[in-house]
C-alpha cells in the first residue's frame, strides 16, 4: 500500500503543490521504525542449528572449508545419550551441527529425511528474555520450549524456543515441524559457549590452509512458498516487534524468467536482519520456487557472513576448494563506467574484483561488495553470502538481475528451467 499527503499550493497562484509519498511496495527503504519494544533487547545472532545426517563430518566441511574451528562438542561421551552435538566457530560466528544416534525415527531423523541437512534453529542473543517470551506468547506465538535455564562454573544460561510462523497454505507435509527461534540470554554467563559442552581442540589443518577472516553474521534469509512472505513478515512484527527495514518487489527483482518478492525484518536497534523471500510468476521457475520445492517448504535459503576484507576472505575460500557463482564480465564493463558518474570511491581494485567474482552495489554515500557460493549440499537449497559493508546498508538490489542470471545459470544445468 502507499501513504501519500498533499500540501496546499506553495505559491500565490494555485499551480504548484508537493506530493510526500510513502511508499509500502516497489520502495526499498522504509523510514518507520513503529514504536520502540517498551524492554527487552535483541542483541546479535547467537548461533546457528543444522540438523544433519552426521554431524562429525558436516562441521568438518566448516572447518576444512570455511575456516572455521572446533569451538565445542556435546555427545556419548559427555552423557548426551540421542544426540551428537558440534559447534564450530569464526569469530563470532558460530553454527552448530546436530545428529542422531540411534535407530530410531524422531522429529530429527523425519525432518532430515524429508529436507536433506538444513538450517532447523536461528538463535538470537536477547536481554529480558521473560518479558521476549511473555510478549510473543501474548501475540499468539507458539512457545515450542518454554524457559529453561542451564548452569555450570561460569555462570547461567536462560533460553526458550518458539516456532516461526506457520505457513499457511499447506502445498508441503505440515507434519515435518516448522523451523524455530531460541532466545539466549547470556547476561550472567562468561563460558565460551553453552553449559553441557566440553571444549575442542583446533583442527591442526587450518595450520596448512590460509586463514579466513569473517567475522560476524549479517543476516539470514528465509523463502518461503508463494503467497506466504506477508505472513511470515507480520509474524516478525507482531510477535518480536520487528519492523520493515528494506523491500523489493517482484517488478524491480526479474530476469527475463525468474522473480521474487522480498522484505527485510530488522530488530529495533537494526542489527538482527532476517530477509524474506517468496518468489514470483516469470516466465519460467523461480529459484525460490525451485528452494521451496527441494526443501520442502519454507526455510533457511542463505547465511550471509560479514567481513571488512573480502578480497583476502576470498582469495582465501577459493584457494581451500569453495565455489562461488561466476560473473560475466560485461556486468564488470558495465559497473566501470557506471562508477565513472557516481559520486562514491570504491578503494578495491575492480579488476581484483571481476577475477573473484565479487559483485559491488552503491550509492552516492557509499557501498557494499557480495559473493554467493554455490549449494553448500546436494540439494539446491542453503548456500552462503560473504559481504564487505562500507557505510552502505542496503542487500546489492543493484546486482539482482546479474545475480539471478548467475542463479539461472545453476538451475539450467539440473534441467530446471
Ligand atoms: O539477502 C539478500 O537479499 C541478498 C540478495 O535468492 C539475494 O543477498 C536475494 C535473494 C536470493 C539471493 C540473494
Ligand atoms: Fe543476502
Amino acid at each position: 500500500y502507499m501513504l501519500q499527503a498533499f500540501t496546499k499550493h506553495v505559491q500565490a497562484r494555485p499551480t504548484l503543490f508537493i506530493e510526500i509519498l510513502q511508499r509500502r511496495n516497489h520502495r526499498t527503504t522504509y523510514t518507520d521504525k513503529g514504536k520502540k519494544p517498551e524492554d527487552g533487547k535483541f542483541i546479535a545472532f547467537d548461533h546457528l542449528t543444522f540438523w544433519v545426517s552426521n554431524a562429525k563430518q558436516a562441521a568438518s566441511y566448516y572447518v576444512t572449508r570455511f575456516g572455521f574451528e572446533p569451538l565445542a562438542f556435546k555427545g556419548l561421551e559427555t552423557g548426551s545419550r540421542k544426540i551428537s552435538s558440534v559447534a564450530v566457530r569464526l569469530n563470532k560466528i558460530v553454527f552448530v551441527l546436530q545428529a542422531q544416534y540411534e535407530p530410531e525415527e524422531t522429529q530429527l531423523t523425519t525432518e532430515v529425511g524429508y529436507h536433506g541437512d538444513f538450517v532447523k534453529d536461528v538463535a538470537f542473543e536477547v536481554e529480558n528474555l521473560d518479558y521476549i517470551v511473555e510478549y510473543a506468547r501474548r501475540q499468539g506465538a507458539v512457545v515450542v520450549r518454554d524457559l529453561w535455564e542451564e548452569r555450570d562454573e561460569h555462570g547461567v544460561v536462560r533460553m526458550a524456543v518458539l516456532k516461526t510462523v506457520k505457513i499457511q497454505k499447506l502445498f508441503y507435509s505440515h507434519k515435518y515441524g516448522d523451523s524455530t527461534h531460541t532466545l539466549v540470554d547470556r547476561t550472567n554467563y562468561k563460558g565460551p559457549f553453552l553449559p553441557g559442552y566440553q571444549l575442542l581442540d583446533k583442527d591442526p589443518i587450518n595450520k596448512f590452509l590460509p586463514k579466513v577472516d569473517i567475522s560476524f553474521i549479517d543476516h539470514v534469509v528465509g523463502n518461503q512458498p508463494d503467497g506466504e512472505m506477508e505472513t511470515a513478515a507480520s509474524w516478525y512484527e507482531r510477535c518480536l516487534q520487528f519492523h520493515r527495514f528494506w523491500s523489493v518487489d517482484d517488478k524491480q527483482v526479474c530476469t527475463e524468467y525468474s522473480a521474487l518478492r522480498s522484505v527485510v525484518m530488522a530488530n529495533w536497534e537494526e542489527c538482527v536482519k532476517m530477509p524474506i523471500n517468496e518468489p514470483a510468476p516469470g516466465k519460467k521457475k523461480s529459484q525460490i520456487q525451485e528452494y521451496v520445492e527441494y526443501h520442502g517448504g519454507a526455510g533457511v535459503q542463505h547465511i550471509a557472513l560479514n567481513t571488512d576484507d573480502i578480497i583476502t576472505a576470498i582469495e582465501n575460500l577459493r584457494a581451500r576448494g569453495v565455489e562461488f557463482l561466476s560473473i560475466p564480465s560485461k556486468y564488470y564493463k558495465l559497473i566501470r563506467e557506471r562508477l565513472q558518474h557516481s559520486k562514491v570511491r570504491v578503494a578495491e581494485s575492480i579488476d581484483t574484483l571481476e577475477r573473484l567474482n565479487i559483485l559491488i552495489d552503491y550509492d552516492d554515500d557509499g557501498y557494499l561488495l557480495q559473493i554467493f557460493t554455490k549449494n553448500t549440499q546436494d540439494r539446491p537449497t542453503l548456500f552462503l553470502e560473504v559481504i564487505q559493508r562500507r557505510n552502505h546498508n542496503g542487500f546489492g538490489a543493484g546486482n539482482f538481475k546479474t545475480l539471478f542470471e548467475s542463479l539461472e545459470v545453476e538451475q539450467e544445468k539440473r534441467g530446471n528451467l
